[in-house]
């Protein structure tokens, strides 16, 4: 007689569209076609947000960026299945969602660029600002999600963390909150099997991260983050669901980050090349492409004009980063507290001081 039996948990993993661009015709969604080449343009903006931050950066004009190359798919697919009154509570790898959900592409960069006006978004943009703590966000995203519910707002708080995030205590006591109090809150880990140089076997012993929900009495769901379909189908039951009352949801969204963490990064010292270029392989916009390809959606006429208008674009965000009049030194300190302690009061005035002189 074994004295330990081993539990395995069972965790649903959703695939809807494949690596070469097929669909599983029974599980996928009926969306409109504009709404598919929708999906498409924006993860392309995205991927030109990106090409385009690390050469500015390379330039000196960008202090330090995360590459999203390869996670454009959930943060296009999340998107798409939120309704206009949810709130967006990102962490720093959360370029592409914060775009398209109001925050202007200019703003994002002046965040990345060292510019504090860069967290403050237009009104109306129901956005949190970045947060580089990790873990920090998903218990701003319990809290969040209560307080819509405790307001009667028929709006879900989404929130976004990394694989490296779920080892924080944090992400317990969210998720933990979260199922007690049935927050509306939808949590989604974009699970890119590295946290800098920690690979994802050295942050859980689990076969999932979907299925730590289980423990907290939460749905559950892993879904293949390289397909938008699969991201947009999970990401809007469990929209339905916080919003009808149902309660929260965790969503694994597994993908790789095919950049380095960030441009002060080298991920060549810690992992292979072929493990990088395999995963470019299943690249999900290229994924996208093929599929509207062979449903007639998409030709090379359409691709032409997207990347003008993609060129267009990114050309017109740098110059609006570039043209922000200086930015008031005072403004590193201005946001933190209602009141400035003593010595935070010095510092600012040595801070001015110096870049007066
Ligand atoms: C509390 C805390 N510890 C350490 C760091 C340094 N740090 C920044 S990002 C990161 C890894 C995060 O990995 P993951 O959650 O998987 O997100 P990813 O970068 O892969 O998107 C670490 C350790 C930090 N910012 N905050
Ligand atoms: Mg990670």
């Amino acid at each position: 007689m074994p004295r330990t039996q081993v539990y395995h948990a069972v965790t649903e993993r959703l695939e809807i569209l494949d690596p070469e661009g097929k669909v599983d015709r029974e599980l996928a969604p009926d969306l409109p076609p504009e709404t598919v080449r929708r999906m498409y343009r924006d993860m392309a903006l995205m991927r030109a947000m990106d090409d385009k931050a690390l050469k500015l950066q390379r330039q000196g004009r960008m202090g330090t960026w995360p590459p999203i190359r390869g996670q454009e798919a959930i943060q296009a697919g999340v998107a798409h299945a939120m309704a206009e009154g949810d709130w967006l509570i990102p962490a720093f790898r959360e370029h592409g969602i914060m775009l398209l959900r109001g925050v202007p592409a200019h703003l994002i960069y002046a965040y990345w660029a060292g510019d504090e006006r860069g967290s403050a978004f237009p009104d109306g943009v129901r956005v949190f600002p970045v947060a580089v703590p990790v873990g920090s966000q998903w218990q701003h995203g319990a809290g969040v999600g209560l307080s819509l519910k405790l307001r009667g707002e028929p709006a879900v708080a989404v929130t976004f963390g990394g694989d490296g995030s779920t080892s924080e205590g944090d992400f317990h006591e969210a998720m933990n909150c979260a199922g007690v109090f049935g927050c509306q809150s939808v949590f989604v880990i974009q699970n890119n099997q590295w946290a800098i140089s920690v690979p994802l076997h050295r942050q859980t012993a689990s076969e999932t991260l979907a299925q730590k929900a289980h423990a907290y009495g939460i749905p559950g769901i892993q879904v293949d983050g390289n397909d938008v379909f699969a991201v947009w189908v999970a990401a809007s039951e469990a929209l339905a669901r916080a919003r009808s009352g149902g309660g929260p949801t965790l969503i694994e969204a597994l993908t790789y980050r095919i950049g380095d963490h960030t441009t002060a990064d080298d991920a060549s010292r810690y992992r292979p090349e072929t493990e990088v270029a395999a995963w470019a392989d299943r690249d999900p916009i290229l994924r996208l492409r093929r599929y509207m390809e062979s449903a007639g959606l998409w030709d090379e006429s359409r691709e032409e004009a997207l990347t003008g208008e993609v060129h267009e674009w990114i050309d017109r965000t740098v110059v609006n980063l570039e043209e922000m009049p200086p930015q008031d030194p005072r403004d590193i300190f201005t946001h933190m507290y209602a009141e400035l302690p003593p010595n935070l009061r010095e510092q600012m005035a040595e801070v001015v001081a110096e870049v007066r002189t």
